[in-house]
């Protein structure tokens, strides 16, 4: 009769707190500081265009495009209150995306589409970094958001 030893079960019952404890650092972290799981797309050229997209007045697609050395669109404007999608490519190597102030964090990578949603809820200027070192120009290379009141 297979019985376990008793340090394999050891093993087993710490493997399992220790992918729950993952499990629930993920959801925690989700609902506590509202920070949204990016998702893998699947590739479609439409996303190596960079643009905004108005869908209404507080909801906006950015099709970001990360390049060496630059972000495209470098500037992105949106109202108070905003919730923007990012959908994020690359045309050459490996860059990374990151909206520190909004725990938005993602890869870009050639021939693969990740998104993530922000909600900008207050405004002010909202750096995007690169934070994947891409080559010689790497440090210069950032976007901003900016996040201002609507005209009346
Ligand atoms: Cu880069």
């Amino acid at each position: 009769m297979a019985v376990l030893d008793k340090y394999e079960r050891r093993v087993l019952i710490s493997l399992g707190a220790t992918v729950a404890l993952f499990i629930f650092s993920i959801l925690y972290a989700k609902g506590r500081y509202k920070s949204d799981v990016p998702e893998c797309l699947p590739f479609n050229k439409a996303y190596t265009e960079p643009k905004v997209n108005k869908i209404d007045s507080t909801t906006y697609q950015v099709f970001a495009v990360a390049q060496m050395w630059q972000f495209q669109p470098a500037e992105i404007y949106v109202p108070v209150g905003s919730v923007v999608d990012f959908f994020l490519t690359s045309k050459d190597v490996v860059h990374g995306f990151d909206i520190a102030e909004k725990n938005a964090n993602m890869m870009a990578v050639y021939g693969n589409i990740n998104k993530t949603t922000v909600k900008f809820e207050k405004p002010g200027v909202y750096n995007i970094t690169c934070h994947e070192y891409c080559g010689i120009g790497h440090q210069n290379m950032q976007a901003r958001v900016i996040v201002n009141y609507p005209e009346q």
